[in-house]
């Protein structure tokens, strides 16, 4: 007899949660899987609404499409010219970000695309992007962070034929899941803090103590960092190893086995975890071991309560509770050998070189980048079309930050802090860079110029980039 599928919505609750789910009455602790969008033209609309996220009040949030917190997955394909209408029903202003995708500047939902209320902006695009996990996101300067607590975002999923000639696992909410991570603040009516920098409930999709059914093989997690500051040093609760195949603009070359990913906010990872030798009924989980994080590691700090404090902070705790159901009929039990073959940018091909400075004017000051807040009037940065840069980031010795930039996806060169990871050995459009630390990346900056629309690069510490550490570059023919 085949093995049926495992139902989207379906949920073993072992044991050992059912005191758990009693005490949360109605509150489901399913992980929840965003609807799916496709096709050439996605329409969305951002509004107000709300979720049982905990037992009580209900919690206002943001979402697009009613989905109560969060919004739909775009699946879009490599070569298709896409078109979005994106609607704004909140009561202020908004934009709407592709994050990681290589676009025309004005078509990038950046703070200049403003879309008032009640309007909609309809940007254009060909989908140039390798198959991978991005997603989008508010981008309106200083307000950010809070509509992005409040839980206004989605993912995008970039399909192309290289990742649909290999044998993945890539049935939606099945065996291939999204996992969109961020803490968050209640207050005692259940309210999201939007100017909190560390939450004490963990949320995954939304969904507080998640739980999900996954079958007993090959199943893949596609990881979204979506915090304000928050790092995760993800592991498996058991210690077993398990395998990156995708970083934030593509596969890698090669899966790469790993016992611990640390993800800064705006980051993806997809990883490949093999579940296959797990009984049917047994549980683990995916697990933030953030308990000794360093200084300077959003989250690392000791504090339990107060401006930088947080009951997860420096803590071990799961972002994510498995209980293994049989396996699919068509499910995966063998890692492919080899993804893809990258060409990355490299130094010989360098045409210009430049470096961008964390600075501050002391502990408490807002971060800048080279001493200069974020100013929508000034093009911070001149980049010739075609070009291949290096670009330096270097940091102040106050905080670690989440470096992103904007049109690009690059490749990571040199950490002054020594090796690179080896989970970074592929197509990044953000990255973590610690106190007094020197990154070095390289792009090429092709395809998109204008005179007038600029990119950004900023800071991905949500309240860092509403603060001003953001800069603007022009790509000019
Ligand atoms: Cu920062």
């Amino acid at each position: 007899m085949k093995a049926s599928g495992v139902g989207l919505g379906a949920v073993i609750l072992p044991s050992i949660l059912s005191s758990q789910a009693a005490d949360a009455a109605s509150v489901s602790t399913a992980l929840w899987i965003p609807p799916k969008l496709s096709g050439k033209v996605f329409n969305l609309k951002l509004s107000k609404g709300s979720k049982q996220i905990v037992p009580g009040a209900l919690t206002n949030t943001y979402s697009y499409n009613g989905t109560g917190f969060w919004g739909p997955t775009l699946f879009m394909n490599k070569g298709d010219n896409v078109a979005l209408n994106v609607t704004n029903n909140l009561t202020e202003s908004t934009t709407t970000h592709w994050h990681g995708m290589h676009l025309p500047a004005e078509m990038d939902g950046g703070p200049m695309q403003e879309i008032k209320v009640g309007k909609t902006w309809s940007p254009k695009f060909k989908v140039m992007n390798n198959a991978a996990t991005y997603w989008y996101h508010p981008h309106m300067h200083k307000t950010t962070q809070k509509q992005l607590a409040l839980g206004a975002g989605g993912f995008i999923f970039v399909q192309d034929s290289i990742e649909a000639a290999l044998a993945l696992p890539r049935t939606y909410g099945v065996d291939d899941i999204p996992l969109a991570l961020g803490s968050r603040t209640l207050s005692s009516s259940n309210q999201i803090g939007t100017t909190t920098i560390y939450g004490d409930t963990m949320l995954t999709n939304g969904v507080a103590n998640a739980t999900v059914s996954l079958p007993a093989q090959y199943v893949r997690l596609r990881i979204l960092n979506m915090e304000s500051e928050r790092v995760y040093n993800l592991g498996i609760s058991d210690g077993r190893s398990f395998h990156v195949i995708a970083t934030d603009g593509g596969l890698v070359n090669k899966p790469i086995a790993v016992k611990r990913l640390l993800m800064s906010p705006g980051e993806r990872y997809e990883i490949l975890v093999d579940l296959s030798n797990n009984k049917v009924g047994s549980a683990l989980s995916l697990k933030a071991f953030n308990k000794g994080l360093a200084f300077g590691y959003g989250g690392g700090e000791p504090a339990q309560a107060g401006q930088f404090g947080s009951l997860l902070n420096n803590n071990d705790f799961d972002v994510l509770k498995i209980n293994v159901v049989k396996p699919t009929s068509k499910g995966i039990a063998t890692l492919p050998t080899v993804l893809t073959k990258n060409a990355f940018p490299t130094q010989t091909q360098v045409t210009n070189s430049r470096t961008v400075a964390i600075t501050d004017k002391g502990p408490g000051t807002p971060f800048t980048f080279d001493g200069k807040s974020y100013d929508m009037g000034t093009i911070n940065q001149h980049v010739k079309l075609g070009a291949t840069e290096a670009w330096t980031i270097t940091n102040d010795e106050i905080f670690g930050h989440s470096f992103h930039i904007h049109d690009v996806q690059f490749k990571i060169v040199s950490r002054s802090s020594g090796a690179i990871p080896v989970y970074e050995q592929g197509w990044k459009d953000t990255f973590s860079i610690q106190r007094n630390e020197k990154v070095t990346f390289i792009a090429k900056f092709d395809d998109y110029s204008s005179s007038e629309w600029p990119f950004m690069y900023h800071c991905h510490m949500a309240n860092h980039e509403d603060g001003g550490l953001m800069g603007q570059f022009l790509v000019e023919a």
